[in-house]
């Protein structure tokens, strides 16, 4: 039979070496739990980066993947199909949007959010060509096109790749002086994570959602948030920005958006935004396609009839308060909102992680050397939580 060592020598002599994953072969998801290939079981408490909020291969999102599978997956935007325009109004009824623009991955959102931002600010607030800019914040993780690394603070993921591409503005994470310096007549718009999730869970300030909001509406400039990690339920709500009561003009969305089962992502934002796009200047070969489309559907579906935004709510609530009993000179803070969960420690957190898949079956992933990001499938149930919860306090003991 072939054992664990197998598959990972292969990944590595025929795979780019771009990422370092935990050594688990995983060979079967359902619900909050993965099995590896010997079978073993492990409680999923990462959640594929937060796109696995309905669990993994959820039955009803399944079985619209395979129903649709069977009948049509592309036709590309040369023709029209009958399942995307059921999905444009599924999401922008549920969202409060006026419109969607599909994509395939975050990446592919946050680039047609800045294009969209572009183009409005030279169209509909008249900036002089080539001369709007977009504020961006340190530490920010908006995917690895780029266009997009080139306004991240983070070195490994930047350097080496340049010539960068122009026009961005970086200020510190949380602080609205910031903003209120650099933002000028030729700011086109402000994008934000409204919870940084790789820099480590960090939590804005109460009140910077809702300052950035007037300062956008007191100088004309769009207000982007990226919720493709912090979307569909992650934070106890169904976007992190109703916490602040707020509403942005552009959303990207992505990852829960189909529950894992396939790249689906997309700019949600009023008219006035996306109508700046005439036909040729935007696309993709497999934005939209039915198959995707019937995949969000159903994904958002289960989101609203299992009520995960209140249960990312109401159990974060709970994993947060038990683990902040543990008592530990190592654990620097604990911080989170809904089940989106960062531990840092004052050292190095990878060894946890191991120890915590190897002798307790939960997988968790490291973020920034001593951050560990607790983010399991929303459907996770009280008993899974007292679970994951006996295990890390154990390693910490
Ligand atoms: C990797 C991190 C998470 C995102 C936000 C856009 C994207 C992401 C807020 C791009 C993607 C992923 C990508 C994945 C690891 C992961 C990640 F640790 F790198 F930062 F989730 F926290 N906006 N995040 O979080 O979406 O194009 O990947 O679909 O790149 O290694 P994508």
């Amino acid at each position: 039979m072939k054992n664990q060592n197998y598959f990972i020598s292969l990944e590595k002599e025929y795979g780019a070496n771009n990422y370092k994953p935990l050594d688990v072969v995983i060979e079967k998801g359902e619900g909050v739990w993965l099995y590896d290939i010997d079978g073993k079981k492990y409680l999923d408490c990462l959640s594929s980066y937060s796109a696995v909020n309905q669990g993994h291969c959820h039955p009803k999102i399944l079985n619209a993947a395979i129903n649709q599978a069977k009948k049509l997956t592309l036709t590309s935007r040369a023709f029209r199909n009958n399942v995307l325009p059921s999905y444009y109004e599924k999401i922008c009824k549920l969202t409060g949007f006026d419109k969607i623009l599909p994509m395939n991955t975050g990446a592919e959102a946050v680039e047609t959010a800045i294009k969209a931002a572009r183009k409005w600010a030279y169209t509909n607030k008249k900036i002089e060509e080539n001369k709007a800019e977009i504020i961006v914040c340190s530490e920010n993780f908006h995917g690895r096109t780029t266009t997009i690394i080139s306004f991240t603070t983070d070195e490994s993921s930047k350097k080496d790749f340049g010539p960068y591409t122009k026009g961005f503005v970086t200020v510190k994470y949380g602080d609205i002086y910031e903003i209120r310096k650099v933002i000028n007549e030729n700011t086109a718009a402000i994008m934000i994570e409204p919870i940084q999730g790789e820099a480590g869970i960090k939590i804005p300030p109460k009140g910077y959602l809702s300052e950035i909001r007037k300062l956008c509406d007191e100088n004309n400039v769009l207000f982007i948030l990226d919720e493709i990690q912090t979307g569909f339920g992650r934070t106890g709500k169904m976007f992190a920005y109703e916490h602040e009561g707020i509403k942005p003009d552009v959303v990207t969305v992505g990852k829960a958006l189909s529950g894992g089962f396939y790249p689906v992502s997309g700019v949600l934002a009023n008219k006035n935004v996306l109508d700046v796009f005439n036909p040729g200047e935007h696309g993709s070969t497999f934005g939209g396609n039915p198959l995707g489309c019937a995949i969000a559907i159903a994904a958002l579906d289960v989101i609203v009839e299992e009520k995960l935004p209140e249960k990312s709510a109401a159990l974060g609530d709970y994993f947060l308060k038990k683990l902040k009993t543990i008592k530990n000179p190592m654990i620097k803070e604990i911080r989170g909102k809904g089940l989106f969960i960062g531990i840092e420690l004052t050292q190095k957190a990878r060894p946890y992680c191991e120890r915590l898949q190897k002798e307790f079956g939960i997988l968790v992933k490291e973020t920034h050397e001593n951050i560990i990001r607790i983010a399991p499938p929303l459907i996770i149930t009280k008993e899974e939580i007292d679970f994951a919860f006996d295990a890390i306090s154990k390693v910490f003991s």
